[in-house]
């Protein structure tokens, strides 16, 4: 390229000597000018020193995008993140121990005035009803020998003996003995009858019924829970006589002997009843 162009130049050079010498001199001198310039290039040169080291070229185009590559090694623990949100509530916790007393508050408003003064009156004079009471109960304790006594009642070691004094007939009195868990009283052994007897002379009567009977059989006694009269009895002498044919009941007298009565006529009595086993 770069001879070609020398040529060219060269060539040029020719025309235009040509055209200025055509117009002034003669063609013979033209033609001389012109075969010199036309010779061809000479013999190639040595090899020049290698020049010195060119700018970097332009960044090539982006290459395909390559195969995915191995999974690497699992890296070390990072350090601790931040905190993250505030979780939900949690279940409600056990009750705690009571706490110190409070300060005390401060008084309230005036109350309305009560129109309560007949209660009051009988309020203060229930008092001295209870006083009146404690101080008797208090006498009574001290001055009597058993609480027994004190009820009005005569213990042995297997009976309770309740003496009531509302006359009644056998059948009532039996019946009201009964309701409240015994029966007429049904001595069975000396023992029995005698405190019978010191309750009933205690009180001051003659004569008390007792749960003796022969209404279900004429002439045979028997206790009034049913139960026989085996091997002891403390008829008076003369007793049973079943005087006017109308004597089928029983009473005690203060002496502690039996006479066996008509039935219907009211009196005093007396209730047994047997003691819880201990
Ligand atoms: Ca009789
Ligand atoms: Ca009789």
């Amino acid at each position: 390229m770069k001879g070609q162009r020398h040529i060219q130049s060269l060539l040029l050079m020719c025309v235009a000597t040509f055209l200025s010498l055509h117009t002034s001199e003669g063609q013979q001198l033209t033609e001389e000018t012109c075969t010199v310039q036309l010779l061809v290039p000479g013999l190639k040169g040595e090899p020049g020193e290698k020049g010195p080291k060119g700018a970097p070229g332009r960044p090539g185009r982006v290459g395909p995008v390559g195969e995915i590559g191995q999974p690497g090694l699992k890296g070390q623990k990072g350090i601790m993140g931040h905190y993250g949100k505030v979780g939900p509530s949690g279940m409600k916790g056990t009750k705690g121990d009571m706490g110190d007393p409070g300060p005390r508050g401060p008084d309230g408003e005036p109350g309305i005035p009560c129109e309560c003064s007949p209660i009051r009156k009988m309020i203060g004079e229930m008092d001295i009803i209870v006083a009146q009471l404690f101080s008797e109960l208090k006498f009574i304790k001290k001055a009597l020998p058993s609480p027994a006594a004190v009820a009005g009642i005569k213990e042995t070691d297997s009976k309770v003996y309740l003496l009531v004094k509302e006359e009644k007939r056998y059948s009532d009195a039996e019946r009201y003995c009964q309701t409240r868990g015994g029966h007429l009283a049904m001595p069975k052994d000396e023992g029995a009858n005698t405190a019978l007897a010191g309750y009933i002379t205690q009180a001051g009567l003659n004569r008390v019924y007792i749960g003796i009977h022969d209404l279900d059989m004429e002439g045979v006694f028997t206790y009034v829970d049913s139960s026989p009269m085996s091997t002891f009895s403390k008829w008076r002498k003369g007793e049973p006589n079943n005087a006017y044919d109308d004597e089928d009941c029983a009473e005690m007298v203060a002496s502690g002997e039996w006479t066996d009565v008509a039935c219907h006529p009211t009196m005093y009595f007396v209730c047994e009843f047997d003691k819880d086993p201990v």
